[in-house]
């Protein structure tokens, strides 16, 4: 039932507060005003400080609502797996199959047989991916993988480091700092936090220094930059650790800091300065990897050095390649060397969370059976609490399809027979897509909760259809470090015979033999349960009225600042207390690809591989301003904004004869997708950049029309376990010279 709120002129108008909790850094406020059972207009907030604004892309929602290719009832595939030919059929119809398939494996296999790949679809707290979880979990359990895409380079060296990965400063806290670096981050178009860009906005015109280190000049670094330092992908590390040299023979470390908060430093100066293996980490050292001038490393060093307080915030995509996480550890330890951690204009450069909701611990659902007792994975750090789940009955995201095609046989911990897929557009998102679609296609059976028929989709045999955020009711809680939660009022029924995932899972149980899974508790009931969990949810019903709550903090959120104050009382979560600038827990490893101090460490597909003299572009893959990764793709609006294309720096384009806007090939031996080029100089020379997200597409030839960033990615993980979407190497020519 749609809810009375505010009456506007219109009377036969209703203003129902809810929100936008897509994965995409964000979750904002809309206001959708309701007339006749339809949304004829979204707003935002237009209240109180700080307004949580919607972006460009929930401003548009109403063309994903009411897009004519929701998928409206259940299906079941006809022909071939992945041909996208599919008949109508009845709910009952798809749940008996689907519950049918689910006991079938299970007796033939057993659980580890079912992967769930779930997907960040939708962050509220009640619908997605964690109803089917908590279905299987309940079911005798299922495999899943570790390896966050998004973030686990900086995951790691956040946990190795500090121990925990509540890192950074509140955004608030950005106008105390005399430096911001901006170090491959992006949030003008790449949300990190609603509110972000307003504060460099705000942090620009009052006149401190803003410096943007990135391949790209991004629309950060032109928005709000005064200076742009364009390096080559893949060896920031090498950089950072420039910095370090420059700081410590300049004498410009904080000593004190250092000797009162941190163990290891001696051993990081040793391999800094050369001693350990001869060769000294010059400016001149980094300038012949990164390609930046010897002087701006110097230049930079130093002003960062001296700057104090200075906020170096060392964003994901820069950790999302082959060694990522020696990039993230060389930030962290920059940071702590020269003493910026812990106080206010500061930033502890790290995984990013100031915030973290206040949880009470409430009762606990049953652990997956799938994962109990099964021992700590192998170069995990097993021995902190918090970061990933160490369990090795996990398989790693990026290597999902050499697991489904190898199995046990090849080393892995599952023979998995089938897929579950929900609030996922799988195929398309994890690296190495016609593998991918390779490694599906050997599946004994794969459902698919969908609203669109995706690249995923369509490899489904059920294809289940789902509602959206604006058909039902949810809350959603920040996604990085603001202090706010939204509450997402339904604002229309569902459309079509779409249903949520709590209600396909509610139906399956029952199939399934596990009713008690579920209760029979309405929406509302369910969330005022998971609020009375949340400290900082005083008040349900006031929220749900709003839309919104947003929490007053006395003062910006300054992650350890405990730590600092009193650190007598307040060790850092490591096991040494400290920071760890040379990490035992790493040491113990003993993998030289995962050193206890930060190196740089070349890689494959890296700029000085041998592979290069055949395909010499790095590609880079990066999150955009028109879609929260594949979602939003189909919205007619958001391409009509920025068309999808490969950014190629002129010196590039010139030597392979392309215009901007030709149609040109990207490939490389993974696989080959067809777009316009942009000839820009906002991307250096060497460097190419195809944004992630676009709907994989495959001509006859097996060329990808769609322009899916993950044809061209490898299916390999860092040691740390970073998905490496940013190390590939390419080439580009015409398509028109393209052999046929
Ligand atoms: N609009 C929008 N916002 C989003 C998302 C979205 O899809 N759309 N997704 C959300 C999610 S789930 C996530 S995980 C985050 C991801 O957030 P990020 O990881 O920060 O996103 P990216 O845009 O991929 O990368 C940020 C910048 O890193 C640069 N970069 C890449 N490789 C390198 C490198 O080797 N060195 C250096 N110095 N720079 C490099 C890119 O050019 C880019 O400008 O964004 C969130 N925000
Ligand atoms: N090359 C490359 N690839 C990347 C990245 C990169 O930087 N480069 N970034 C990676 C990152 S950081 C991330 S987080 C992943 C994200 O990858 P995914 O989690 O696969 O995210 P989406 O592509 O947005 O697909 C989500 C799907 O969920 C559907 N959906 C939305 N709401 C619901 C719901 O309530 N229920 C159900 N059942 N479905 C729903 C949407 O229609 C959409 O198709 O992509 C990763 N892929
Ligand atoms: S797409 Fe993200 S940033 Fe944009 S309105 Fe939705 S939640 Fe906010
Ligand atoms: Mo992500």
């Amino acid at each position: 039932m749609t809810q009375k709120h505010a009456t506007p002129s219109d009377n036969r108008v209703t203003i129902v507060p809810t929100g936008c909790c897509h994965d995409c850094g964000g979750r904002c406020v809309l206001k959708a005003h309701v007339k006749d059972g339809k949304i004829i207009r979204l707003e935002t907030d237009n209240g109180e400080e700080p307004q949580i604004r919607a972006c460009l892309r929930g401003r548009a929602y109403r063309q994903r609502v009411y897009s004519p290719d929701r998928l409206k009832y259940p299906l079941r595939r006809v022909g071939e797996r992945g041909e996208g030919r599919f008949e109508r059929i009845s709910w009952d119809e798809a749940l008996d199959t689907v519950a049918s398939e689910l006991k079938r494996i299970k007796g033939t296999y057993g659980n580890s047989a079912i992967l769930l790949a779930g997907g960040s679809g939708n962050q509220g707290m009640l619908h997605g991916a964690n109803q089917v979880a908590r279905m299987l979990t309940h079911f005798g359990g299922y495999t899943r993988t570790w390896g966050a895409a998004s973030y686990e380079g900086s995951l790691f060296a956040s946990m190795a480091t500090y121990g925990t990965i509540s890192t950074g400063n509140t955004r608030d806290d950005l106008l105390n700092s005399r430096l911001i670096i901006m170090w491959g981050w992006n949030p003008a178009n790449t949300i990190q936090d609603p509110g972000t860009s307003l504060y460099l906005a705000k942090v620009r015109e009052k006149g401190a220094k803003i410096v943007a280190v990135d391949p790209r000049y991004t629309d950060s670094a032109a928005t709000f930059a005064h200076q742009w330092i364009p390096i080559r992908p893949g060896t920031d590390a090498a950089m950072l650790i420039a910095m370090a040299y420059v700081i410590i023979t300049e004498n410009l470390h904080d000593q004190v800091f250092i000797d009162k908060y941190t163990v290891g430093f001696d051993k990081y100066r040793e391999y800094v300065l050369g001693i350990e293996d001869g060769i000294p980490k010059t400016q001149k050292w980094a300038e012949s990897i990164t390609t930046v001038p010897a002087d701006i490393i110097t230049d930079l060093a130093r002003e960062y050095a001296t700057s104090k307080p200075a906020a170096l915030i060392a964003g994901w995509g820069p950790a999302r390649t082959a060694m990522g996480e020696q990039y993230s550890r060389a930030a962290n330890v920059l940071t702590a060397i020269t003493g910026n951690i812990g106080i206010h204009g500061g930033y502890a450069a790290g995984f990013m969370r100031a915030y973290s909701s206040r949880e009470k611990r409430g009762p606990r659902g049953p652990k997956n059976p799938v994962e109990v007792g099964a021992p700590p994975r192998k170069d995990s750090l097993y021995k902190l609490r918090g970061g990933t789940n160490p369990t090795s009955a996990r398989i790693h995201s990026s290597k999902i399809y050499d697991a489904i095609l190898r199995g046990r046989d090849g080393g892995y911990p599952a023979d998995i027979k089938m897929a579950y897929v929900v609030a996922s557009n799988f195929i398309n998102q994890h690296p190495n897509t016609r593998r991918g679609v390779e490694a599906f296609k050997t599946l004994e059976f794969i459902v698919v909760h969908e609203q669109f028929m995706t690249p995923t989709a369509k490899l489904g045999d059920i294809v289940l259809p789902v509602n959206t955020f604006m058909e039902r009711n949810d809350i959603a809680p920040p996604w990085l470090g603001a202090p706010y939660y939204i509450y997402l009022n339904k604002a229309i029924d569902s459309l079509y015979e779409s249903k949520s995932d709590l209600e396909i899972c509610r139906e399956l149980s029952k199939r399934l033999g596990i009713p008690h899974a579920f209760g029979n508790e309405s929406e509302d009931e369910l969330l005022r349960n998971i609020a009375s969990f949340r400290e900082d949810i005083p008040d349900y019903d006031a929220m749900k009225r709003d839309g919104v709550v947003k929490i007053k903090i006395p003062e910006p959120i300054v992650s350890f600042k405990e730590q600092i104050d009193d650190p007598e009382h307040n060790p850092f979560p490591t096991l040494s207390g400290k920071i760890e600038i040379y990490c035992k827990h790493l040491a113990d490893m003993n993998n030289p690809m995962i050193p206890p101090i930060p190196k740089y460490i070349t890689h494959w597909e890296n700029y000085d591989d041998p592979l290069a003299a055949k395909y010499p572009l790095q590609l880079l893959t990066t999150h955009c301003k028109t879609r929260a990764h594949s979602t939003w793709y189909n919205v007619p609006w958001m391409k009509e904004i920025e068309p999808h294309s490969v950014w190629i720096n002129p010196v590039d384009a010139e030597a392979r004869g392309i215009k901007d806007g030709d149609l040109v090939d990207v490939f490389n031996d993974r696989g080959r997708i067809r777009i316009p080029a942009w000839v820009t100089e906002r991307i250096m020379p060497g460097v190419v950049n195809v944004s992630q997200g676009a709907w994989y597409d495959p001509d006859e030839e097996g060329v990808d029309r769609g322009g899916c960033a993950n044809v061209l990615t490898n299916d390999e993980q860092s040691p740390g376990g970073a998905v490496p979407m940013n190390t590939a190497l390419v080439q580009v020519e015409l398509a028109s010279h393209a052999a046929p």
